[in-house]
């Protein structure tokens, strides 16, 4: 496993490890550039066919963007993009769709973890290298996709919990009673799973850090808002909001002002959030948000050095992990103005 920095990503990527060997040969297209329709003629572009799972979040519509970013005619390649509104069948009709049109390399970001076997094994069958993005998929055969580019969820859950450790110990509340509620996003997601993990693994160190309720909020604001809601309604004391993604921290913190009570760094509830888009950096500075871990969306560039490698006819690595830091207000403010998303 690579953690991969900006700096040195070539280097990386030319120093790979052997673990699979993949050949990107398949077909090649040329594009009628007027009707945008693929002519299997002989020509030099890459066709990638990537599958994401839906527009719920700013976080996914800037992953989408570094897509789409980097998968241009201009650098080589031909994008055939899907949006699978949040359903796993979509899912697996675009990826049924990329097989018969023999791209050269699937991508895709499955909604959860389980269910892909027989379409993993047709595309293997069909000799279509997969990168999953983002979320994995767990598979009898790890053979059936090549690698994976993403985040190290479980890692960004330890954060969340340890930086409440500290924060709570600065405030020398370490021996009170600490309430937590936690706004998990899509149920049996990668993510989900990580982050829950690695946020569960710090609270058990700690006697005194009561976990309320887990509720699902499916990473929408919409949800966010009517979970928060009901839990306001149903628990006098709330100390601390853990919120997996920060579309639901925006609307949890719609129902918390509603309910009268205060966020943050002088507020009476501590709001920890995930992925750190810039508007919710922005509440970070003004000390709405306590802390924000970041959750890096920009993967396009890490993905096509993958079928790169697999280009030149390097091996690559089975699991890349993309950097990712931690933002509270003492550190925020250098970053807002360059966020892009
Ligand atoms: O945190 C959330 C998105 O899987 C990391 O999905 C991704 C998560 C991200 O909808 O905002």
């Amino acid at each position: 496993m690579v953690k991969i920095m900006n700096k040195n990503i070539g280097l990386i990527f030319s120093m790979i490890s052997v673990l699979i060997l993949v050949t990107g040969c398949g077909k090649r297209f040329t594009v009628d550039e007027t009707s945008d329709t693929l002519t299997p003629k002989d020509e030099n572009l890459i066709v990638v066919g990537v599958s994401q799972i839906g527009s719920e979040s700013v976080w996914r519509t800037a992953n989408t963007a570094s897509i789409q970013n980097v998968f241009t005619k201009a650098n080589g390649y031909f994008l055939i993009f899907d949006n699978a509104r949040q359903k796993q069948e979509n899912q697996i009709k675009a990826l049924r769709s990329f097989i018969s049109q023999q791209v050269d390399y699937i991508v895709f970001s499955p909604l959860t973890e389980d269910g892909w076997d027989t379409v993993l094994q047709e595309a293997k069958d069909a000799g279509i290298p997969v990168i999953l993005m983002d979320r994995s998929a767990k598979v009898e055969d790890e053979s059936l996709y090549t690698a994976w580019v993403g985040s190290d969820f479980t890692e960004e859950g330890e954060k969340a919990g340890q930086w409440l450790a500290g924060h709570l110990a600065e405030k020398q509340l370490d021996s009170e009673e600490i309430n937590i509620v936690v706004l998990k996003g899509t149920e049996g997601s990668t993510s989900v799973i990580g982050r829950t993990q690695g946020f569960d693994s710090i609270a058990a160190q700690y006697d005194n850090w009561n976990i309320l309720e887990q509720v699902d909020a499916d990473f929408t604001t919409a949800k966010g808002r009517e979970e928060m809601k009901k839990m306001l309604q149903k628990y006098e004391k709330i100390d601390v909001v853990v919120s997996q993604n920060d579309d639901m921290t925006f609307g949890a913190l719609e129902s918390i002002q509603e309910a009268g009570k205060t966020t943050g760094a002088e507020g009476e509830i501590i709001m920890i959030s995930f992925d750190a888009v810039k508007s919710a950096l922005q509440k970070v500075e003004e000390g709405i948000i306590n802390v924000d871990i970041e959750c890096n969306p920009e993967q396009g560039e890490y993905i096509e050095k993958v079928i790169q490698a697999m280009e030149n006819g390097e091996s690559v690595e089975k699991a890349y992990y993309v950097p990712e830091r931690v933002f509270t207000q003492q550190n925020v403010s250098s970053v807002i103005d360059d966020r892009a998303y």
